[in-house]
């Protein structure tokens, strides 16, 4: 009994002792927490930060462009260790998790860049662009704290007790997993607990930070959520149709060209488990330079098959670019003529065979087409006038076409790169789910509601996705029993031609009306007009680049020496205008 007592007491002892050790580690956890964002940590985080900094960081100025910072990678370790900072305060802000994707898309592999990614897999907004960019320049640890506790304070974070939470992924560069360690670095210095999901396409990661955000309604937030969602999706539809693997006119057979990037990583994966259904062939898997004479930037620009890939007459052919968000189809003719499905083309079959879909549902839903001033004239005619879809222009990157496609219950938005997914409101989402359970609908109405719900899962709506997109341009071929060409023959593209002309400062060029009107330097876009208008179907702008230091020129005409010549014109009113260096084009 004594011993008993005694052993009780020992026990209630120990167990006191435990509590008070546990309520210490929870208020020194909390301390801790309270700290994560306090003078000390920042002016700890900055000076942690110094090795990162060499003598050449701030000999030049950085700036968030159109899809984030890009730059030759020697030059970023400093910025890539600023964004993780970043990345924490950000995730604080929105009490959600956000997402560092480290890639320099279809640039060189010497290049490499970093792009962070919202709490709903969208893009940062625009105010913390400037935040970035300011952030990234900060020329000492002093300016970098300052800005640091700018933000702190702005957003009242000085409290902030919960861990932020960062995702952070990156290409096959060889430069990316140092310039990963460092934004990892920057963000668990501010506390961050942080998922590095390695090597994974854009798209993979925005999906991945989506999904965590958005409490299982997109699955598990990982690798393998993403390709179970969308293969599950593209399975239940092809049973739905029911048709047999080579369907009509369409064969299941592809030429895919990796641009020697991720994109080949990750359709292998795609590829074992669809091949019930898909006959893919594999080129520039990682055996040659990124980007280097393949990917979807290179056919798109060059017009030309990629380098490596074997083309039988009338087969498909497909590019992805190095991080896997831009996709363009391609085929040679009898003649032996080149063709060119670029992003035009894909919104155009996508559109058209969603509109049939809600039609068919019969649901009240309005469908909408976001372009840019790139889109090919010929496209913006057709869906116009044939399609009869309404159609937005906004300037160039995906973010501007994203907000403009969240205006309609179902927005597909392309770049004529390649670039571009489809989004559905919330209202069409719910209105598809209600029609799906709805007993008394007609079978007919019920299908093409299923359809449509399905194919909200098939498509990556959080970013553009080559591989979802390919997915999606391959289910709507096979139920259409289309081969590439009758795919093709919906419109005939103009000739356009792309040109880029280095100045000395690109930002004298500025537009308005969606690019599509020079404002500055005076007189350009008078030149630009009376050049257009020698040209039968001309139609010619200029704008800086976002991603590039150069002024881009693009015109179309009805004949391709046309459409050459009236580019190689306005290139020359820009180099004579706006300050042109080098050689006059
Ligand atoms: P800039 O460099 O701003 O033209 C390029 C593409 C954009 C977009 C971004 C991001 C063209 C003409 N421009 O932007 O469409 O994809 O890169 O990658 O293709
Ligand atoms: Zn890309």
């Amino acid at each position: 009994m004594y011993v008993l007592i005694s052993n009780n007491f020992l026990l209630l002892k120990a167990s006191q002792t435990a509590l008070r050790t546990v309520s210490q580690h929870a208020r020194n956890f909390y301390f801790e927490r309270l700290k994560m964002f306090s003078k000390e940590n920042l002016i700890n985080a900055a000076a942690q930060g110094e090795k990162y900094v060499n003598s050449n960081s701030f000999k030049f100025t950085i700036q968030y462009g159109t899809a984030g910072f890009r730059e030759r990678a020697e030059k970023l370790p400093h910025v890539l260790y600023r964004m993780g900072l970043l990345a924490a305060l950000r995730a604080s802000v929105k009490r959600a998790a956000v997402g560092v994707m480290i890639t320099a898309s279809h640039n060189p592999e010497e290049d490499n860049g970093v792009k962070l990614c919202d709490p709903q897999g969208e893009m940062l907004e625009p105010e913390w662009e400037v935040i970035a960019t300011e952030i990234a320049n900060a020329k000492n640890q002093t300016e970098l704290v300052e800005l640091l506790t700018a933000v702190v304070s702005r957003n009242s974070l000085e409290d902030a007790a919960q861990s932020p939470f960062v995702f952070v992924g990156r290409d096959t560069r060889s430069s990316s997993p140092s310039l990963a360690d460092a934004a990892i670095e920057g963000a668990k210095i501010l506390g961050a607990e942080v998922k590095d999901i390695g090597i994974v396409s854009t798209p993979i990661l925005h999906f991945v930070v989506a999904s965590r955000n958005a409490s299982g309604e997109l699955g598990k937030p990982t690798e393998e959520g993403y390709f179970y969602r969308i293969t599950s999706a593209f399975e239940r539809l092809k049973e739905m149709e029911n048709l047999p693997r080579d369907n009509g006119n369409y064969k299941s057979e592809l030429n895919f060209d990796g641009a020697n990037g991720v994109g080949a990583q990750k359709m292998a994966k795609f590829n074992e488990m669809l091949k019930q259904w898909l006959n893919v062939t594999m080129y520039n898997t990682g055996e040659g330079r990124l980007n280097f004479s393949c990917g979807a930037d290179f056919v798109k620009v060059r017009q030309c098959i990629p380098e490596g890939v074997k083309l039988f007459v009338d087969k498909r052919g497909v590019s992805v670019d190095g991080d896997a968000d831009r996709i363009v189809y391609f085929y040679t003719d009898s003649s032996n003529q080149f063709h060119l499905l670029d992003g035009d083309k894909i919104a155009t079959l996508v559109a058209g065979h969603l509109m049939d879909l809600v039609a068919a549902s019969k649901l009240k839903l309005n469908l909408g087409l976001v372009q840019t001033a790139y889109a090919n004239g010929s496209s913006t005619e057709y869906i116009s006038k044939t399609l009869k879809v309404p159609v937005a222009c906004v300037p160039t990157g995906v973010k501007h076409l994203h907000h403009k496609a969240l205006e309609f219950d179902i927005g597909v938005y392309f770049e004529a790169n390649g670039h571009g997914t489809v989004i559905y409101s919330q209202k069409s989402t719910n209105l598809i789910k209600q029609a799906v359970e709805d007993t008394n609908l007609g079978e007919t109405e019920n299908k093409a509601a299923q359809k449509l719900l399905l194919f909200g899962e098939l498509i990556n709506q959080t970013v553009g996705d080559a591989l979802s997109d390919l997915l999606l341009v391959e289910t709507i071929l096979h139920a259409k029993g289309w081969s590439i060409a009758d795919w093709d023959t919906a419109y005939t593209d103009l000739p356009s031609r792309q040109l880029k002309v280095t100045v000395k400062d690109r930002n004298v060029v500025t537009t308005t009306d969606a690019e599509r009107k020079c404002v500055l330097p005076e007189k350009l876009q008078d030149k630009i007009d009376a050049t257009v208008a020698l040209y039968e179907k001309g139609r010619a702008f200029v704008r800086p680049s976002g991603t590039e230091d150069v002024v881009r020129v693009y015109a179309e005409a009805s004949s391709k020496s046309q459409a050459d010549c009236l580019a190689d014109e306005v290139a020359r009113a820009v180099y004579d205008l706006a300050g042109g260096t080098g050689g006059r084009p």
